[in-house]
């Protein structure tokens, strides 16, 4: 009825575990694992599941997970939890990771950047530990199937973590399942190009690599002054002029493309063909990793910018039509509903020859409809128009400035 067909030639895989929509941060956090419970309802209701392979994920091992972390970090995650977290951090070789209190901290911070303190960024919480091996595990499936010739496209909306540092939690983000998938990538292909499109710096894995010219990280994201209070916007890096560790081979393989608030579709389509354009021509990549936080989108609540959905499947079209190996992660997107539209028209845009899902969502098939009827609520469109809440501040003529600098950049 709606047009789903499974393209000859052309294998997606899903990989995915619902355990991970039980979790919760904390009341006032804006991370909410229930905009995965809406995105499968969406993904199931579209019948998007006849299009392509599903996986259940499982957990991945500690000895994967230490492939870029400090094995400490491992293993106090694996063991962590509300009723275990005192107890850890009086272990000393633990209690040597508590970073050093900075002035204005509002929560008090235990070792490797998590606490559990309400309102903290990396919380403790129930089930945590499962939680971060699962989303990890979900990344390492689907990268193994696309390392072994079992698929061309492998999807992860539950990873995308992409702010995890080696020996610490950052923003929202544990384990970098990014990074850990593009070290088991790099076994098999020679080069692999990192594409973020979360609103957010993707500075972990920037970092993970910045000495690698074997993986060129590009990423775009608001950058600057982030309120009257003139505090920058998270995590407060990725200028133009950062372009890898100077002096060293991973020198010119980092991207960044720092944007103004309120950047809207016309403007971000340039920005993004031209540059990722660009980048794949110079570096000939061997196989695309693609992160597609959706707080990009307008109307996010964290979120700057006024991008609609359309345009933000148009970034995946755009990096599907190279035909390389391609993952696909989820990342931010605070605005479940949202997230939830976005992720399942790139879920058919990745299985479904590109064709574009009909705009009346099935809110017969769908089991929480009403998350996605009403005026406030997108009207029961796939596509509703988000209202342009963000002041655009972007300026053709300092666009093209930036592609102009990435662009001699990229002649290096
Ligand atoms: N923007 C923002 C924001 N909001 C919060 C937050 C709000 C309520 C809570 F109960 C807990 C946290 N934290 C932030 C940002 C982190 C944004 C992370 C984005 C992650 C991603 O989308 O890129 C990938 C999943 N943190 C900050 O701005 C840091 C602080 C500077 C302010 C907030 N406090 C809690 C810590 C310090
Ligand atoms: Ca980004
Ligand atoms: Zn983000």
């Amino acid at each position: 009825e709606y047009g789903i067909t499974r393209p000859k030639g052309h294998k997606v895989s899903f990989h995915y575990n619902s355990t991970v929509e039980d979790m919760h941060f904390g009341k006032t956090h804006p991370m909410k694992p229930w905009r995965l419970t809406l995105t499968k309802h969406l993904v199931l209701g579209y019948g998007l599941q006849y299009a392509m392979d599903t996986y259940e994920a499982v957990a991945a091992g500690i000895d994967q997970v230490r492939t870029f972390h400090d094995p400490d970090y491992v293993e106090f995650l694996s063991q962590v939890s509300p009723q275990t977290f005192d107890k850890l951090c009086q272990v000393p070789r633990f209690r040597n990771h508590v970073p050093a209190k900075h002035e204005g901290d509002s929560v008090d911070l235990g070792p490797f950047n998590l606490s559990t303190s309400p309102g903290a960024d990396c919380p403790v919480f129930d089930g945590m530990s499962k939680y971060l091996f699962l989303y990890t595990g979900a990344t390492l499936a689907a990268t193994n199937q696309l390392t072994t010739n079992q698929s061309d496209i492998a999807i992860n909306w539950s990873g995308g973590l992409h702010h995890a540092h080696k020996s610490e939690a950052s923003g929202f983000c544990y384990i970098n399942d990014i990074v850990l998938s593009i070290i088991d990538m790099l076994r098999i292909y020679p080069r692999v190009l990192y594409i973020d499109i979360d609103v957010h710096h993707g500075d972990g894995v920037e970092e993970a690599f910045q000495r690698q010219p074997r993986v060129m990280t590009l990423s775009y994201h608001r950058y600057g002054p982030y309120d009257d209070t003139g505090h920058k916007f998270f995590p407060g890096t990725g200028d133009l002029s950062d372009v890898g560790l100077k002096g060293t081979v991973g020198e010119h393989f980092a991207l960044n493309v720092p944007i103004g608030s309120g950047i809207d579709d016309r403007q971000y389509r340039y920005l993004f063909e031209s540059v990722t354009g660009k980048a794949i021509d110079a570096f000939k990549p061997s196989a695309i990793v693609l992160q597609c936080g959706a707080d990009s989108l307008g109307g996010d609540r964290l979120g700057q910018f006024n991008i609609n959905i359309k345009q933000h499947g148009e970034c995946v079209n755009f990096v599907k039509k190279t035909g390389l190996p391609l993952l696909i992660l989820g990342g931010g997107g605070y605005t479940a509903r949202n997230v939830a539209r976005a992720w399942c028209h790139e879920t058919a845009l990745a299985t479904n020859n590109g064709a574009h899902l009909s705009d009346k969502i099935p809110l017969d098939l769908v089991p929480r409809p009403e998350a996605f009827m009403g005026r406030a609520h997108g009207d029961g469109q796939l596509f509703p128009k988000f209202q342009k809440d963000h002041r655009n501040e972007c300026v053709e003529s300092d666009l093209e400035m930036k592609v102009k600098k990435l662009d001699e950049e990229l002649k290096y």
